[in-house]
């Protein structure tokens, strides 16, 4: 294995906008950097900045100690890389596309019976963001993998390592982008409820949505205080309450003409929570609700 504090060789598979974004960074920081792409002509870019390119997975990762691949989703991996395993034999192979804690479990057994040493990742970062300082990488998997690498994964910015299961890195990710979509989706309905006869988009969202949000992001803390101890005082701003005031957000989408499926969802978690009687407890009842058997 390489030297984790010196640029090394690696071998990137897959230059779509995120993987291309990876080799970037890599080239930056000096390493030795061999490129594939199904797509040939996507390899020209860091070609000219100085990249090697080979013509088949295969011969790119026999390029490199440490395989790095960012594809579409896993069946695309596999598709890439069972012509290629041939190759895989003590080397590392960092998968950072996106899946689920099966699937990455999975990978990490088809890259043991390859005699590959396995990580997996979760980028938490679009590509203009990677190698910046809000850019970072949750990874999991081959402990002694991640060390004797860490150098390479931190030119994409902080490199965190959650342990050696290979799902905990996608578990964390998936999570993350669940509260992300959460908040997605809310700026979205936000934008369009008041976009009829409000301000513009723009205006609402610098002035009045994320100064909102900023504010109310604050109380986050003491909501998963409340869900980890199960320690929950009287609520400032009860369910029964909650649940009564957005009965109101629900009138006035379908008033407005806007469509309420991404904020429908909560309005029956909050009713469901009162008729079941947390109706005077705060938001970490809808906790019990979500993790709850069903059935
Ligand atoms: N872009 C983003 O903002 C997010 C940030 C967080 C992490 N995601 C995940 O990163 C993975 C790659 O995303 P991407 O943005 O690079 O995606 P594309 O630009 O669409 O590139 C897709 C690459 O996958 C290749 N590919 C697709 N199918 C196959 C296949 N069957 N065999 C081999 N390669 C395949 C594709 O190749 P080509 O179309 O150029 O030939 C691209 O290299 C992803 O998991 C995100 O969720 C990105």
């Amino acid at each position: 294995m390489s030297d984790s504090t010196s640029p090394a060789a690696v071998a990137v598979l897959g230059l779509g906008a995120m993987g291309s974004a990876l080799a970037g960074a890599l080239l930056d920081a000096g390493h030795r950097v061999t490129v594939w792409n199904r797509t040939p002509a996507r390899a020209e870019p860091l070609a000219a900045r100085g990249a090697a390119v080979a013509p088949t997975a295969e011969q790119a990762l026999a390029a490199a100690p440490l395989a790095i691949v960012c594809l579409l989703d896993y069946a695309s991996v596999r598709e890439a890389l069972d012509p290629a395993a041939g190759a895989l034999a003590g080397r590392v192979l960092a998968n950072l596309t996106n899946g689920t804690p099966e699937q990455a479990r999975a990978m990490a057994d088809w890259a043991a019976r390859h005699g590959a040493a396995y990580l997996d990742g979760g980028i938490m970062a679009t590509p203009s963001m990677i190698g910046g300082h809000a850019s970072s990488v949750l990874y999991s998997g081959a402990p002694e993998a991640f060390e004797a690498h860490r150098a390479a994964f931190e030119t994409f910015g902080e490199a965190v390592f959650l342990g050696p299961d290979p799902g905990a890195a996608p578990l964390n990710d998936l999570a993350l982008l669940t509260g992300m979509y959460g908040m997605l989706g809310g700026f979205l309905h936000a934008t369009a409820l008041v976009g009829a006869d409000g301000p513009s988009a723009s205006e609402f969202t610098a002035e009045r949505l994320i100064p909102w949000l900023s504010g109310m992001m604050q109380d986050l803390p003491e909501i998963a205080r409340q869900i980890d101890t199960g320690d929950t005082p009287p609520a400032e701003s009860n369910l029964a309450m909650q649940a009564a005031g957005y009965v109101n957000l629900i009138r006035a989408s379908q008033a407005q003409g806007v469509r309420t499926d991404l904020i429908a969802p909560m309005g029956e978690l909050l009713r469901e929570a009162v008729a079941r009687g947390r109706g005077d407890g705060d938001l970490a009842a809808l906790h019990d609700l979500l993790t709850a058997p069903t059935g």
